[in-house]
């Protein structure tokens, strides 16, 4: 039996929706947007960011602009030499892998009135529904596995 275009975009859709519904965008400062003076660890404390959430600093062009550093340049707000200097003023950031990341504004000045971000990026957790892995070879066909699962564990450990 073929299958017909309709079948094959609600199979597509059935594999990939689970993990696109699970990544979410976190606008940096929601309505304040990337800026000084705004205390970002007050808006981070209610949150929970995961592996293959996005962040989006949104700021005027020209005004601030994102650099991402390491623990030691945020807490003394210093620009490394050789940083990558993200100016679009719609910068998506997407948290590819767990742990800690710190953003400042590289304009003088910004990160010390508060423009810095510090967050901690959780490993991706598996959809609660998931029935328990017997799991001997993540990668093993078999029954409990549809699919999608392999390529989950797979963003979880690349
Ligand atoms: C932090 O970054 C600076 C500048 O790139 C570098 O010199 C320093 O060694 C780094 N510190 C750590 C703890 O990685
Ligand atoms: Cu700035």
């Amino acid at each position: 039996m073929a299958l017909s275009p309709l079948t094959i975009l609600v199979l597509i859709a059935t594999i990939f929706l689970p993990s696109i519904a699970v990544a979410r965008d976190f606008v940096v400062g929601d309505d304040h947007g990337w800026t000084e003076g705004f205390d970002y660890s007050t808006w981070t404390a209610d949150k929970t960011f995961q592996v293959g959430d996005v962040l989006v600093f949104k700021y005027v062009v020209g005004e601030h602009n994102v650099i991402k550093v390491n623990g030691t340049a945020f807490r003394s707000c210093t620009v490394p030499p050789e940083s990558e200097v993200l100016t679009t003023g719609n910068d998506r950031i997407v948290l590819a892998t767990p742990g800690r990341k710190w953003y400042i504004c590289g304009v003088t000045g910004h990160c010390n009135a508060g423009q810095k971000l510090f967050i901690t990026v959780q490993a991706q957790t598996l959809p609660p529904t998931l029935p328990p892995a017997p799991a001997p070879s993540p990668f093993q066909d078999g029954p409990g596995f549809d699919g999608w699962v392999p390529k989950k564990l797979l963003t979880i450990f690349h």
